[in-house]
C-alpha cells in the first residue's frame, strides 16, 4: 500500500528543487493546477540554485478542493510530466501557509500588506481582471467591482485584494512587485491599470497612489506550459512512478517557457537560473504566444467541440481542424506582429505540432474553450483589426468567432454537440439575453458583435461581422468542417 505523500514520506531523490524555508516571500493568487506546475517549480529550482526567502503563501480563489488535499500532503504535491516516451514524477515542497481566498479575503490583503512578502503573483485567469470587454479598463459597473469599491467593505475581486492590500502596505512604504503570470497582452501594464483605476475610484489618499507609482512595480511576463485538468489516472500513475499516495498531482507537458521583464521592485528569486529568461523583448514573445499557441488553441478547441473531439490532441488529429489552424497561423497571424530576435516560425510550429499531438495530455477541449468570453480579445480582435484596416479579411479569426457562438450562444434550432454543454462560460447569461428574439443568424451575430463583448473598434467593422455570420449559417447548416472548408477557399 503506498504511504500519503507528506513531509514524512518524501521518496528519495524526488525533489524538483529546494524546499522553501519557513518564511515566505512571495504571496500568489490562483492555487490551480497552472501555477503548481509552472512558478512555483521555477521557484523550487531558483531556491535550489540561490536560495532565498521564498517561500510561497497560496491562496485559491475560492474552492477548497486543492487547498484541503495539500494541506494533508503538508503542502505537498507532485508535478506529473507526460511526455511521449512516458511519464516521470517529481515532487514540489514551496508552498507554506495555504488558504482560501474568499473565506478570508482580508488575510490575502494582509498577506499583500506584509512587507516579509516582496512579490504578489497571480494566476486568477483572463476573467480574474475584471475588465469591461469593449474598454479594457476595470468594469467599474460590475456589481463585485462596485461592492469592493464601497468604504469599509472587505474586498472579494482579485483587483479589489491586490489594491486594498496594496493601500495598507503604503503604510510602511515596502517596494513589491505584482506579477500577472496570466495569457494577458501587456499582463504587467493591465494589472497595474486596473490596480490604479480601483485606487482612483476608491478615493484613495494621494500618498497611496504615489506609493503605488513609485514603489510598485508590474512587470510584464509571458507563461508557457501545457498543464490540463487532474483526473483520477493521475494519482495511479503517481502512485507507480514514486510509491506515494498524492491527492493532488498536477499534470502537466514537458515543455516550459517563462519570459519576464526584469522589473521587481522587492527583489525576486533566481529564476533566471531556474530556466526562465529575462528579456527587453517582451512584446514579441508575447505576440508569438498569445497568437500562435493561445489564438490557435482556440480555433483547435471550438472546432473540435463541434465535431465532438473531446481532447485537443484528438481535434488536432483531424486533417480540416490542422488545416485551418496551419493557414491561420501563417495568413491571419504571422504577418501581424514582428517576432522576437532570431525567432524560427517553422521551428515553433512544429513543436507545436509536437505539442498539441501529446496523447497523454489529454488536454480537454472544452477547458481550452472556457472563458471564451474573455480569452477571445486577447486573441482576435487586435489581429483581425490589422487586417480589416488594410481591406483584408482574416477568415480564420472570423471563423473561430463563429465556431464560439456557435458553441456558447447558438441561434434557436442549432443544437452543438453535447460537449458545447460543458463548457464553461461566464458570459452564457448575457449572450443569451442579448440573442434573444434574433430572427436571423445575420441578426444575432450582430446583436453579439454589438453587445459589448468585443471591443468597440472591432464591432464597427461591419464586413467581419457579415463573415463571421456567414460563416456560423455554414456551421449551422453543413457543419464545422463545411465551414473550414469554405475559409479554405477563401
Ligand atoms: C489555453 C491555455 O486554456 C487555454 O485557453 O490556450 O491555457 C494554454 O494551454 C496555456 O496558455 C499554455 O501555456
Amino acid at each position: 500500500m503506498p504511504q500519503p505523500l507528506g513531509r514524512k514520506c518524501v521518496p528519495a531523490g524526488s525533489l524538483l528543487g529546494a524546499s522553501a524555508p519557513d518564511r515566505t516571500g512571495i504571496v500568489h493568487l490562483g492555487l490551480g493546477n497552472f501555477h503548481r506546475a509552472h512558478g512555483a517549480v521555477y521557484t523550487a529550482h531558483a531556491m535550489a540554485a540561490a536560495g532565498g526567502n521564498w517561500g510561497i503563501r497560496g491562496f485559491a480563489h475560492s474552492s477548497d478542493r486543492v487547498v484541503a488535499a495539500m494541506r494533508a500532503q503538508d503542502n505537498l504535491y507532485s508535478v506529473l510530466q507526460l511526455t511521449e516516451r512516458g511519464a516521470e514524477a517529481g515532487v514540489i515542497d514551496v508552498h507554506r501557509d495555504i488558504d482560501v481566498a474568499a473565506r478570508d479575503p482580508a488575510a490575502v490583503v494582509d498577506a499583500i500588506a506584509d512587507p516579509a512578502h516582496r512579490i504578489v503573483t497571480l494566476t486568477v485567469s483572463e476573467a480574474g481582471y475584471t475588465r469591461d470587454p469593449a474598454t479594457g479598463r476595470l468594469a467599474l459597473d460590475a456589481l463585485d467591482v462596485a461592492a469592493d469599491l464601497m468604504a469599509g467593505s472587505t474586498p472579494r475581486t482579485v483587483v479589489g485584494m491586490i489594491a486594498r492590500g496594496l493601500e495598507k502596505r503604503a503604510l510602511s512604504g515596502a517596494p513589491f512587485a505584482v506579477l500577472s503570470c496570466d495569457n494577458l497582452q501587456s499582463s504587467g501594464d493591465v494589472t497595474r491599470a486596473v490596480v490604479e483605476e480601483f485606487l482612483q475610484a476608491a478615493g484613495v489618499r494621494s500618498d497611496v497612489l504615489s506609493f503605488a507609482s513609485s514603489s510598485v512595480s508590474f512587470p510584464n511576463a509571458v507563461v508557457d506550459r501545457i498543464v490540463p485538468g487532474t483526473t483520477d489516472e493521475h494519482p495511479r500513475l503517481v502512485a507507480d512512478l514514486l510509491g506515494v499516495t498524492d491527492m493532488c498531482p498536477v499534470p502537466a507537458e514537458h515543455f516550459t517557457m517563462w519570459v519576464l521583464e526584469d522589473d521587481f521592485a522587492g527583489g525576486r528569486p533566481a529564476w533566471d537560473q531556474a530556466g526562465a529568461r529575462f528579456s527587453n523583448e517582451l512584446e514579441a514573445y508575447e505576440m508569438v504566444k498569445l497568437r500562435l499557441l493561445n489564438g490557435s488553441h482556440s480555433l483547435i478547441a471550438y472546432l473540435g467541440i463541434l465535431s465532438g473531439a473531446p481532447t485537443i490532441d484528438v481535434a488536432w488529429r483531424q486533417d480540416f481542424v490542422r488545416e485551418a489552424v496551419l493557414n491561420e497561423i501563417s495568413d491571419d497571424y504571422l504577418p501581424t506582429f514582428t517576432p522576437p530576435t532570431g525567432f524560427d516560425a517553422d521551428a515553433y510550429v512544429s513543436e507545436l505540432d509536437a505539442r498539441w499531438r501529446n496523447p497523454l495530455i489529454g488536454h480537454a477541449t472544452t477547458q481550452v474553450g472556457s472563458d471564451g468570453s474573455v480569452k477571445l480579445l486577447q486573441r482576435i480582435p487586435d489581429a483581425a483589426l490589422f487586417h480589416l484596416r488594410r481591406g483584408d479579411m482574416p477568415h480564420h479569426l472570423a471563423l473561430c468567432t463563429a465556431a464560439w457562438i456557435a458553441c456558447i450562444a447558438p441561434p434557436a434550432g442549432f443544437t452543438p454537440q453535447p460537449l458545447a454543454e460543458c463548457i464553461v462560460e461566464p458570459a452564457r447569461g448575457r449572450l443569451a439575453a442579448a440573442v434573444d428574439g434574433a430572427v436571423t443568424v445575420p441578426d444575432h451575430v450582430r446583436r453579439i458583435m454589438n453587445g459589448g463583448f468585443f471591443p468597440d473598434a472591432l464591432t464597427e467593422q461591419d464586413a467581419f461581422t457579415t463573415r463571421v455570420a456567414d460563416l456560423l449559417t455554414l456551421i449551422i447548416r453543413d457543419g464545422a468542417r463545411a465551414a473550414a472548408a469554405d475559409v479554405a477557399a477563401s
